[in-house]
């Protein structure tokens, strides 16, 4: 089975669904995750057709990790956790439920309420906050 142009991120990236922006390129765009397990968890994917890393020409790695690592240090910034977590699944027995290449940027501090992954979806107004926190510090 190959990528299927019908997944949400791939509807995202052709305008057809809505998503909290925080940074966009021409090679990648970063948005909030409408189910954050933290605040301010955000995502980061390629404006290229792959399930997985696996299939990721070279072209699409620097500004994927570079995006990636700009958005880590925003967060820390902004929240100032104790850490930082930086997850990316391929498959679904590795846990991955949307097929379209992604990297989690997600706080962690002890005792911040951690939700589970992809359970509760937050309002759109809580995800603008956050992603307007996150820009300022990026735009700086
Ligand atoms: P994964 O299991 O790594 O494939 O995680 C997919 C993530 O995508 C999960 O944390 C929830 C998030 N997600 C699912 N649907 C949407 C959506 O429509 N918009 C946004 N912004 N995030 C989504």
């Amino acid at each position: 089975m190959g990528y299927d142009t019908n997944n949400i991120f791939a509807k995202i990236l052709r305008n057809e669904v809505e998503c909290t922006k925080v940074l966009e390129n021409e090679l990648i765009l970063a948005f909030m995750d409408v189910m954050p397990q933290a605040p301010g968890h955000a995502l980061v994917i390629p404006k290229f057709a792959t399930e997985n890393i696996f299939d990721l020409p070279e072209e699409f790695m620097h500004s994927l990790l570079s995006a990636t690592k700009d958005i880590a240090k925003a967060i820390k910034e902004v929240y100032d956790p104790t850490g930082v977590m930086i997850l990316q699944l391929n498959g679904p027995e590795a846990g991955q439920s949307v097929f379209h290449l992604h990297f989690h940027i997600i706080q962690r501090s002890e005792g911040l309420n951690y939700k589970f992954h992809s359970k509760e979806i937050a309002p759109k107004e809580e995800l603008e906050t956050e992603a307007k926190k996150i820009i300022k510090v990026l735009k700086n």
